[in-house]
C-alpha cells in the first residue's frame, strides 16, 4: 500500500510528465474560472475540499489544483448506452456552474453524444478518430448498461447499426482506465432489473480489465469529478470496494452519517408521509428508507452543488447506488422485511424484528451496524 508521501511523489511525477504535453485547450484554467467569476480563493477552496473527499490529507489540495490546470491533457471519451442521461444531467445542470462542472468541461472531451454539437455520420466518424488518434491513453467513461440479449441487437446505435456491445468492447480496448458512471453502467441498473428482457448488464462483464463502477442514480457530481480527478493526478485506479466502488465515495453506509440518524436511535419514526413527525425530520426508516443497507456518500456531499440529498428532501434513500437495487430494495416506500438482500436475509429478519419491537431499538441500531460493518468487507 502506497504511503501518502510516495503517492504525493507519484502524483508529482505524474502531474510533471503531463505538463510537458500540449494543451489542448485554448484558454488556460485560470481564463475559465476567471470568465465564469470563480476566484482563485473558491478554486483552492474547491481543490481542498476534493482533497478532504478522496480521504487525502490537506497538503494534497495544492497537487490536486496542479491537477486540475492540467485535465485538458487527458482526453475523455463519454458512452452513452441504455440510460436516462441523468448520470450527465447530474454533473452538468447546476444552476450555477460551479467548479465541478467547469472541470468536466475543461477536460478534453473528446466525445460526448448530449454535449457535442455533431451528429449522424459525423458524430461515428468523430468516435472513430478520437479512439484512434488517442488509443491507449483515453480515460473511457460509460454511461448506461450495454444489453448482451440477441448479440446486443437491442441496443443499436448511429447509422450503421453497431451494437452498444460491439461499441463498448472497441472503445475499451484502447482505454487508459474505465470508468462506469451510475448504477446503470455499474451493475445493469432499471434496464437489468426483473426479467431484464435485453439482457442488460454492468460494463465490467463484457471487458476483460478492471472498470471503476460509481454507483448511484445517479451518481453524484462529486463522485464523478472526484473519480476523474484521482485518475489525473496519479494515473491509476484509486481503492475499491468489493462492487469496485472507490472506497472514498462508498466506503460509509448513508445511515452512518445520516442527519436523522439520531432519531433512529432513539426510536422516532416517521409513520407514513406527512405525519407530524415527517414534519419534525424524524427517521424515514419505516417509510421504506434504506440508508442502512447502501453505501455512498450522499449525506456528507449532496447533490446540486451541496444543497440536498433524497433524505433531507423527505424521502427515504432507495439504495440506488447498490447492485440490483430495483429488485433487491423494492418496496421503495416499505421495510425490507423477509426479503433477501445480497444473502443478508437473516440480517433483514433482524431490522424488521428490531423496528417492530420499539424497546430494543436503542440496541438494535448497534447491532445493525455491526451486522452490516462485518458483511461489507475490503476485497
Ligand atoms: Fe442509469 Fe445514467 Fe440512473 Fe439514469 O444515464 S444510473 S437510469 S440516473 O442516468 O444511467
Ligand atoms: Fe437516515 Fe434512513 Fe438511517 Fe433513518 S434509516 S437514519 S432516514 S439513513
Ligand atoms: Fe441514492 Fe440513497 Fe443516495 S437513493 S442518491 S444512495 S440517498
Amino acid at each position: 500500500m502506497d504511503t501518502h508521501a510516495a503517492l504525493y511523489e507519484q502524483g508529482l511525477a505524474r502531474i510533471a510528465s503531463l505538463r510537458k504535453l500540449a494543451p489542448r485547450k485554448s484558454k488556460t484554467l485560470q481564463q475559465v474560472m476567471e470568465d465564469h467569476g470563480i476566484t482563485r480563493r473558491d478554486f483552492m477552496k474547491w481543490s481542498a475540499s476534493i482533497s478532504a473527499m478522496l480521504a487525502l490529507p490537506l497538503p494534497f489540495s495544492t497537487l490536486v489544483a496542479e491537477a486540475a490546470e492540467v485535465a485538458d491533457r487527458v482526453p475523455l471519451l463519454w458512452i452513452q448506452l441504455a440510460e436516462c442521461t441523468g448520470c450527465s444531467e447530474s454533473l452538468l445542470r447546476a444552476s450555477t456552474p460551479d467548479v465541478s462542472t467547469l472541470i468536466f468541461d475543461y477536460v478534453s472531451l473528446e466525445y460526448q453524444e448530449t454535449l457535442m454539437a455533431a451528429a449522424g455520420w459525423q458524430a461515428e466518424e468523430n468516435l472513430e478518430n478520437a479512439m484512434r488518434d488517442n488509443h491507449g491513453k483515453y480515460l473511457l467513461a460509460f454511461e448506461g448498461a450495454v444489453p448482451t440479449a440477441n448479440n446486443g441487437a437491442f441496443l443499436t446505435v448511429g447509422c450503421k447499426g453497431h451494437t452498444g456491445l460491439e461499441i463498448a468492447k472497441k472503445a475499451a480496448e484502447g482505454a487508459a482506465a474505465i470508468i462506469s458512471v451510475g448504477t446503470c453502467a455499474a451493475f445493469g441498473g432499471v434496464q437489468a432489473a426483473a426479467p431484464n428482457p435485453t439482457g442488460a448488464q454492468g460494463i465490467h462483464t463484457i471487458v476483460d480489465r478492471p472498470v471503476i463502477n460509481l454507483g448511484g442514480c445517479p451518481p453524484s457530481e462529486v463522485n464523478i469529478v472526484g473519480t476523474l480527478m484521482y485518475f489525473i493526478m496519479f494515473g491509476k485506479l484509486p481503492a475499491l470496494d468489493m462492487f469496485n466502488r472507490p472506497k472514498w465515495a462508498y466506503g460509509a453506509r448513508v445511515h452512518d452519517n445520516c442527519e436523522r440518524r439520531g432519531h433512529f436511535d432513539a426510536g422516532e419514526f416517521v409513520e407514513e408521509f406527512g405525519d407530524q413527525a415527517a414534519k419534525d425530520g424524524y427517521c424515514l426508516y419505516k417509510v421504506g428508507c434504506k440508508g442502512p443497507y447502501t453505501y455512498n456518500n450522499c449525506p456528507t456531499e449532496r447533490f446540486n452543488a451541496h444543497t440536498s440529498w433524497p433524505v433531507l428532501a423527505g424521502h427515504g434513500c432507495i439504495g440506488c447506488s447498490e447492485p440490483d437495487f430495483w429488485d433487491t430494495m423494492r418496496d421503495f416506500e416499505k421495510p425490507l422485511g423477509q426479503q433477501i438482500l445480497h444473502g443478508l436475509d437473516a440480517d433483514a429478519d433482524t431490522v424488521g424484528a428490531v423496528i417492530l419491537g420499539v424497546t430494543a431499538v436503542g440496541i438494535g441500531a448497534h447491532a445493525i451496524g455491526s451486522i452490516f460493518a462485518g458483511k461489507h468487507e475490503d476485497k
